[in-house]
């Protein structure tokens, strides 16, 4: 029995048992996707790639909004019952140590994740071309940008939700300045948010179809006794278009650059009509998951074609046993990551 050891008892996760019609995967969607849809408030036509936190007695969710000129920014969620959503129509008003404005250009694809007693949020920015962004909040009333980590071009941060050896780590994916058509997942450590090295390769793209162009990383980590469990996008660039697949992966719990396991299928594949129709069709991009350590139950969040936020459910013994059944790991998975 595989035990989840990150975040604490969460009762109030959000729930449904696995329908008998799911045969090919570990992962089942929530009846009632999406969990957000189009045009959830005014001046945003579209909520997507976000992430979710317990906080207090209910949930926040810093939400991915594209606004009606266009231009994507962060805005808070906050909710009961991580189903039914209250947001924002203010977009986050990020200021800078000194407490002064300090609004990203853009800013799209949030990831939060609490370390310790802070929640961070983490973002693509503009910072002369795309990367990543940061900022802290204790309360979710100020948030406080820090320096931006790398330097352009890089993507899809999420931290590890605690320090590992003493350090906070951070995966990304170093890209290019477009749509990029490769990518894989590497991780950054630092012992002060400031300063960032030791830089490891985590994974490469695959040989699998489904994630053979590139890869990304999704959710925080969650810590369970076999390790990191990661759900990440895998990406295949067919002749119709880019297709964004829910993958998993196990890391070495001491050096997460090490992959123990590494599922050769997808988790997640566009099949709903919310995830194959949309602004950008067939895309399932996962940004957060709530756990509860008592049940084993995970809930994630992903974007659904750039439109709307689905749901979808694990278990922790049936996600890491068929993680574990169909792991297919390279030689470039498993090594340290440096050369
Ligand atoms: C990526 C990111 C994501 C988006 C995906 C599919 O490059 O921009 O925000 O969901 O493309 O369009």
């Amino acid at each position: 029995m595989t035990k989840i050891l990150t975040g604490s008892s969460l009762p109030n996760i959000p729930w449904e048992e696995k329908p008998a019609t799911v045969i090919n995967s570990p992962l089942w969607r929530y009846s009632g996707n999406p969990v957000i849809d189009r045009n959830p408030c005014k001046g945003v036509t579209r909520i997507f790639n976000s992430a979710v936190a317990p906080y207090g007695d209910g949930f926040v969710a810093v939400l991915r909004g594209e606004q009606v000129n266009g231009i994507p920014h962060i805005y808070m969620g906050y909710s009961e019952d991580a189903i039914h959503w209250k947001i924002d129509e203010e977009k986050i008003p990020f200021v800078n140590e000194n407490g002064d404005p300090f609004m990203p250009g853009y800013a799209y694809d949030p990831r939060l994740v609490k370390v310790e007693d802070t929640y961070y949020i983490m973002w693509c920015t503009d910072f002369y071309g795309a990367a990543i962004g940061m900022a802290k909040t204790k309360d979710f009333k100020k948030f406080v940008r820090i320096e931006n980590p790398f330097i352009p071009f890089n993507r899809n941060a999420v931290l590890f939700p605690r320090k590992i050896n003493g350090n906070y780590v951070m995966l990304s994916r170093p890209s290019d300045s477009g749509h990029t058509p490769f990518g894989d997942i590497f991780l950054s450590e630092s012992p002060d948010m400031v300063y960032w090295g030791r830089h490891r390769h985590v994974m490469s793209r695959g040989s699998e179809w489904w994630q053979s162009l590139k890869v990304g990383g999704g959710a925080a980590p969650i810590e369970t006794d076999e390790g990191w469990l990661l759900f990440y996008h895998g990406v295949s660039g067919t002749c119709n278009g880019y297709v964004y697949s829910i993958g998993g992966a196990i890391l070495d719990i001491d050096q997460p650059s090490i992959v123990k396991y590494r599922c050769e299928n997808f988790l997640l594949t566009p099949e709903a009509p919310y995830e194959e129709r949309g602004f950008v069709p067939n895309v399932c991009f996962p940004c957060a998951t709530l756990q509860d350590p008592d049940t084993g139950r995970i809930a994630i969040y992903y974007g659904a074609a750039d439109s709307v936020v689905g749901l979808a459910f694990t278990e922790v013994n049936e996600v890491v046993s068929y993680i574990k059944e169909h792991s297919k790991v390279t030689s470039a998975d498993t090594e340290i990551g440096i050369k």
